[in-house]
């Protein structure tokens, strides 16, 4: 089976003043979990590579998958749906999935375009895994949780436990060198050491997608994750993306303390 993965292109005027491109850890989170079950995956993150609508339904028709899967927020839906169009011309034959925050909680909204076959909602890793295993052997897709179709709408799928357990984010797919903050010509390295939030904030949709609930990955896996981006991709700067890293005092106090065992400061390791 191949995937391809595709964050949708975003001209947001003011993410380029302050020059911030980030990677899209949901997709490369998923194609790490693909990879590991032998699945081809591909990501297109095009507004880190400032891909058009044009090359990237040339790229569809090129790759030829078997499922494109489009990740998207609220602000870039409308460029989600036209990536979702033209991916559906280009390859009539590829299953067109819709993932994330927005598609999460609009699914009937959105399935009523016939070019989007199935909405993943919720936490997508073992939801993708299991979606193209099924796709691939021709089993029953009501059998599959957190997804919606046309016809029907499996049960949720609880959120993963144990965070430690999920592969690190698939970063070799990804145009890693493109990636910047503030314009700043370090090379960055991004990362989340734990979902959700037990709070409520009124314009904010984590607990709607995660429940009340903060779960943390341990210390050591995300000293191991800033290691890796420090040694495998050279960040020379880490910033972590949690909805609320500072929560977890003890957390951050024992990562701090894995930090000073390990012997090593970034600006160390680089010299
Ligand atoms: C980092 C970040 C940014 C960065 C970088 C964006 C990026 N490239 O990742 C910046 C600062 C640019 C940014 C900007 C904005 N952000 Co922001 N951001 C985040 C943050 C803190 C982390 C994203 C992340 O990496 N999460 C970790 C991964 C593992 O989770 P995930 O992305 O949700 O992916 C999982 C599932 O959603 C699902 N999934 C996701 N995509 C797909 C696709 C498929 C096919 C499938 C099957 C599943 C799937 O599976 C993934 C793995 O489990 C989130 C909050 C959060 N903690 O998630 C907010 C969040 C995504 N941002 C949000 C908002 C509102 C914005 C802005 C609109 C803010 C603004 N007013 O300008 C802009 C929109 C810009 C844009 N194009 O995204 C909201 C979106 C809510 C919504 N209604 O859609 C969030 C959820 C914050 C919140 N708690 O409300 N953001
Ligand atoms: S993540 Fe931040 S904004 Fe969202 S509910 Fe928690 S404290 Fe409020």
């Amino acid at each position: 089976m191949k995937v391809l993965m595709i964050n949708p292109p975003y001209n947001s005027s003011k993410y380029r003043f302050i020059g911030l491109v980030a990677p899209p850890l949901g997709i490369a989170y998923i194609a790490a979990v693909l990879e590991t079950d032998g699945v081809e995956v591909k990501i297109i993150d095009a507004p880190a590579v400032d891909m058009d609508y044009d090359a990237i339904q040339k790229e569809v028709a090129n790759y030829s998958p078997d499922v494109v899967a489009i990740t998207s927020v609220t602000p870039t839906l409308p460029s989600a749906l036209k990536v979702a169009r033209t991916s559906r011309e280009a390859c009539p034959t590829a299953v067109i999935v819709l993932g994330g925050y927005h598609p999460t909680f609009t699914y009937p909204e959105l399935l009523k375009n016939d070019y989007i076959d199935m909405i993943v909602r919720g936490e997508g890793e073992y939801t993708m895994l299991e979606l193209v295993q099924t796709l691939q052997k021709g089993g029953d897709l009501r059998k599959v949780k957190g997804i919606a179709t046309r016809e029907f709408t499996t049960p949720d799928r609880p959120v993963i436990d144990d965070l430690d357990t999920i592969p690190f984010p698939a970063r070799h797919l990804l145009p890693m060198d493109d990636y910047k903050i503030m314009n700043m010509k370090l090379p960055v390295g991004t990362l989340i050491s734990g979902r959700g939030c037990p709070y409520q904030c009124s314009f904010c949709a984590s607990s709607a997608m995660h429940g009340h609930k903060l779960r943390l990955r341990s210390a050591n896996g995300v000293v191991d994750e800033m290691e890796h981006l420090v040694d495998d991709h050279h960040a020379e700067m880490l910033a972590f993306m949690d909805d609320t890293f500072c929560l977890n005092k003890k957390r951050i106090n024992q990562i701090c303390e894995e930090i000073k065992e390990r012997k090593w400061t970034p600006s160390q390791r680089n010299s």
